[in-house]
């Protein structure tokens, strides 16, 4: 009987220790599993970045480097390998930190613009003929995108000849037709910025309050500087004291050199000392701010004729004169402009806001109207947001 007892003692002791074993294997099988299965991928750079600390985008980045890949090798030795040592440090840069920022397209940016006319260009498009409420419709699309009535009426016109010449009678054939058209009108015109070689140029930049100029100034600069080119920014708008810190903010953004004046002092004397500095220390570029009280004080013009001055004295080179118009004021921004002409002699254009503006048509109508190259287009408020005007893009993404 107790010999009966301690037998089953024993095999119960057994069993226990088989099941044991059983356990230890299946549990060592399953820590090796996803060792293998990161043995098998692709080393990815994500897989350091979790156990180690980010630092300085600055630092060069390490999904290539040799430290990164040891890491995975150590793994590939699998389970009997020895423990291995603490990783060195590898410093990471994410990749969207060192990708170059993409140019914002036209047909993503003018949706506002698109919108504003696509109703009429649908309903010219569900008729299958052209009637007079076809000649409408285009007409009530280039009003409300603000090309202006007198323009409007022109193009019409000139479309009609056109429709009538080439036995144009399908819609879409039509509106091919216009779109043509408004790419020939904006077609050839000197959209380049002008830059001089061996004294700093001078590009001033004009226009009301609230335009978009400083924002401009510091697009610009960042672009110019990206190119290589070095750049000073003179805060020649020295009503606000605010005015002169957001200047100098964007001139930090973009590595550009910076000169301001007291609050409420003489703009050109800022722009002399600009000129001055960067003839000095042998900068290109000086780009030039300067303040946009109402239109309607007449001395701003009066000052801006004495700013023009002072910036074209040798030994700087007044390169351009560019007006900043806001693309939202529509129409409304083409008096503004006719008198900053006459204070200024415009060298070209630069509308912002375009991105948040149904008013596209606009560009047109300055072109027609002042005669003046629109050279710059402002897409978005980021550093990124200033593309060169591009006529066959323009009119491609107010019409698709
Ligand atoms: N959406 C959009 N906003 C812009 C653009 N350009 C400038 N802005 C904004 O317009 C406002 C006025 O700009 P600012 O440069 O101070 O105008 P300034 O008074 O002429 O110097 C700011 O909030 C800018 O961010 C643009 O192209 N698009
Ligand atoms: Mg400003």
């Amino acid at each position: 009987m107790q010999l009966a007892v301690i037998a089953l003692v024993a095999l119960l002791v057994l069993g226990l220790l088989a099941a044991g074993v059983v356990v230890v294997r299946h549990r060592s099988k399953v820590v090796a599993a996803p060792r293998q299965r990161r043995v098998s991928g692709p080393p990815t750079p994500a897989a350091p970045a979790v156990t180690q600390p980010r630092t300085s985008p600055h630092v060069a980045p390490a999904p290539s480097e040799p430290d990164a890949q040891a890491g995975v090798e150590v793994l590939a030795e699998g389970p009997v390998a020895e423990p291995a040592a603490p990783a060195p440090v590898v410093e990471l840069v994410e990749p969207f930190e060192v990708a170059p920022a993409l140019r914002p397209s036209f047909r993503d940016r003018l949706s506002k613009a698109r919108d504003a006319i696509a109703g009429s260009f649908r309903a010219i498009l569900a008729r299958t003929s052209i009637d007079a409420d076809t000649w409408d419709e285009l007409e009530e699309a280039l009003i409300k995108a603000d090309v202006g009535v007198e323009l409007t009426m022109e193009l019409l016109d000139t479309l009609r000849l056109r429709a009538k010449d080439e036995s144009i009678t399908e819609p879409d054939r039509l509106l091919d037709a216009l779109k043509a058209q408004l790419k020939a009108r904006l077609a050839g015109a000197d959209r380049s910025l002008r830059l001089e070689a061996g004294a700093p140029n001078v590009w001033l930049f004009v226009g009301v309050n609230g335009v978009g100029k400083t924002t401009t100034i510091g697009k610009v600069g960042h672009q110019q500087a990206e190119q290589g080119r070095s750049v000073l920014m003179a805060a020649g708008d020295t009503f606000r004291a605010a005015a002169a810190e957001q200047l100098e903010t964007w001139a930090e953004r973009a590595g550009a050199d910076f000169v301001r004046g007291a609050e409420g002092g003489d703009p050109s004397s800022v722009v002399f000392d600009g000129v001055q500095r960067a003839a000095a220390r042998g900068v290109e570029l000086v780009l030039a701010d300067t303040a946009g009280r109402l239109h309607t004080k007449s001395n701003l013009m009066d000052e801006l004729t004495k700013v023009r001055r002072v910036a074209a004295r040798e030994p700087g080179r007044l390169t351009e004169v560019l007006l900043v118009l806001d693309a939202v004021t529509g129409q409304n921004g083409l008096v503004q402009a006719q008198q900053f002409t006459q204070a200024t002699e415009l060298t070209g254009v630069v509308l912002t806001k375009l991105d948040g503006s149904a008013k596209g048509g606009i560009v047109l109508a300055i072109e027609a109207r002042l005669g003046i190259p629109v050279k710059l287009v402002g897409l978005g408020e980021a550093i990124g947001d200033l593309v060169e005007f591009d006529p066959d893009e323009f009119v491609d993404a107010l019409f698709d």
